[in-house]
C-alpha cells in the first residue's frame, strides 16, 4: 500500500518544489485535480521526471457529475472526464476519482424527496459508467467510483452500492474508491465492507472521523488496514483531509501513524 496526498498550498508553487515536498513527509505521490492536471501538463510530466515522484490519481476538476440531473451536465462530465482520462493515461497515474455527484440531493434534508427515482438514478449512473468505461479502456485509465456520505450524496453511499453498479454493467475499467470518512458514516463495519467488495477497490481516499489527519479522529486504522493489506491491496491510498494545528508537522505525523500500520513486505 503506498501513501499519497492531495495537494497543500504548503507543498509549494511549482510542481517540482511539490512533488519534492510530498516525498520529504514521508508519500509516495501526490493526488491533483483533473483542471490542474491539463493545465499544467508540460510543467508536471517535467516534474515527474526530474524528482521521481509520481502523481498517483486525478480527483475532480471537470464540470458536471455522472449522475446530475439535467442532461447537459451529465454530458459535460462524461465529455471531460474522457478528456481526463487521456492525460492521467500519459503521466502514468492510476485513474479518475468521480463519485455519482456531490452536493446536488441529501435524502437526509430538506425537501427530502429527489427530483428522480431510485431506478432512475441507477439506469442514468449505469448509462455514464458504460460510456466512461468505455472511454477509460480506450485511454488506458481506470475510474474510481466514489461513494458519498448521506448529506453529500443520494446515489450512492456505501460500497456495495458501488460493486452492484460496476457488478451489473461488467464494467473492466471501474473501480471502488473506498474513502474512510465516508465509510466512518455508512458502513456497519469498515473490515467486513473492505472484504465483501476488495477485489474491485481500486483505491482508497484516508482521513480521520472529522476530517482531520489519520490519527486526529477515532477511526480505527489499524484493523482496517490489516484486512486491506489481507486482501492484498497494493494501490495508492491519498489523504483527505482538513487541517488543525502546524501542517508539516500534521503530515509527518500521520505519516508516521499510518506506516506504522503497513507490514513491511506485505503488498
Ligand atoms: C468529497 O467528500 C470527497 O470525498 C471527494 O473525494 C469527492 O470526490
Ligand atoms: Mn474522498
Amino acid at each position: 500500500m503506498k501513501l499519497a496526498t492531495q495537494d497543500r498550498g504548503f507543498f509549494g508553487e511549482s510542481f517540482k518544489e511539490k512533488l519534492t515536498k510530498v516525498r520529504e513527509l514521508g508519500f509516495e505521490g501526490l493526488e491533483i485535480g483533473g483542471n490542474v492536471l491539463i493545465d499544467r501538463f508540460a510543467e508536471i510530466k517535467q516534474a515527474i521526471s526530474s524528482t521521481g515522484v509520481p502523481i498517483s490519481s486525478i480527483c475532480g476538476g471537470y464540470r458536471g457529475w455522472i449522475g446530475a440531473f439535467e442532461e447537459e451536465e451529465r454530458k459535460k462530465a462524461i465529455s471531460d472526464i474522457g478528456e481526463i482520462f487521456r492525460y492521467t493515461a500519459e503521466i502514468g497515474a492510476t485513474g479518475v476519482i468521480v463519485p455519482a455527484a456531490f452536493g446536488i440531493f441529501s435524502r437526509k434534508l430538506p425537501p427530502f424527496s429527489p427530483p428522480r427515482s431510485m431506478e432512475d438514478d441507477r439506469e442514468t449512473l449505469l448509462d455514464s459508467l458504460n460510456k466512461l468505461d468505455v472511454l477509460a479502456k480506450e485511454a488506458g485509465s481506470t475510474l474510481f467510483l466514489e461513494p458519498l456520505n448521506r448529506y453529500e450524496d443520494h446515489m450512492i453511499n456505501r460500497l456495495e452500492q458501488a460493486a452492484s453498479l460496476i457488478n451489473e454493467g461488467g464494467f473492466s475499467h471501474v473501480k471502488i474508491l473506498a474513502d474512510f470518512f465516508h465509510m466512518n458514516t455508512e458502513e456497519a463495519n469498515i473490515s467486513e465492507s473492505i472484504l465483501a467488495t476488495g477485489n474491485l477497490i481500486g483505491h482508497v481516499h484516508l482521513a480521520d472521523s472529522n476530517r482531520l489527519m489519520p490519527g486526529q479522529g477515532h477511526i480505527d486504522f489499524e484493523s482496517s488496514f490489516n484486512t486491506l493489506q489481507k486482501i492484498g491491496f497494493n494501490q495508492f491510498m491519498s489523504i483527505e483531509c482538513e487541517i488543525s494545528g502546524d501542517p508539516e508537522q500534521s503530515y509527518l505525523d500521520s505519516a508516521a501513524f499510518l506506516q506504522s500500520f503497513i507490514k513491511p513486505g506485505v503488498a
